[in-house]
């Protein structure tokens, strides 16, 4: 059997993919192995406490977890493992992940979700952050997170253009 990974990508739904595919893709640039899997709070309830109850046992060291709307799977997924949750609010059609957002972010004190922004950049951030944590442990892992941020900084443009 395959060696469990150290980060869980887990989302609410299928359609949330087009946003944690940017974490997905961040930790394939940085060499940081995952797993990605759907566990909706709402329409699959035992699985996401399976999943979450059992997190650790199983080998994840981080988890992040993307979810739209009344995105309760972050805060329940932090209820249930000492693992650090990144929780990442979809944009949602109705009111653009302002609701995923604050779903996410207001958790009791007790139970901490690192929240971070809605949509896209707040899936590429979360991974960045999974990787800085793994990274405490991991000098190689630190090495490729310089190098990603030398790369980043490089292809920024000094000047504007009327091409871009
Ligand atoms: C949430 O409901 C999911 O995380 C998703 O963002 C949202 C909508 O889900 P679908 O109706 O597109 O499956 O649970």
């Amino acid at each position: 059997m395959a060696a469990t990974p150290p980060v869980a990508i887990i989302m609410g739904s299928q359609s949330d993919w087009a946003t944690m595919r940017n974490a997905a893709e961040t930790l394939d640039a940085l060499g940081v192995a995952y797993e990605a899997r759907i566990v909706s709070a709402h329409r699959t309830p035992r699985r996401m406490f399976d999943f979450a109850a059992n997190a650790r046992a199983a080998g994840f060291q981080v988890i992040i977890a993307g979810a739209g709307g009344a995105a309760h799977l972050p805060g329940m997924t932090a209820a249930l493992t000492p693992l650090p949750v990144f929780g990442v609010p979809i944009e949602s059609k109705a009111l653009k992940g302002e609701d995923s957002l604050l779903s996410i972010v207001q958790m009791p004190a007790g139970i901490p979700v690192g929240t971070l922004a809605i949509g896209r950049a707040g899936a590429i951030n979360a991974a960045l952050m999974a990787a800085s944590v793994l990274a405490l442990g991991d000098p190689a892992l630190a090495d490729r997170l310089d190098a990603w941020r030398a790369r980043q900084a490089e292809a920024v443009a000094e000047r504007p253009s009327d091409d871009a």
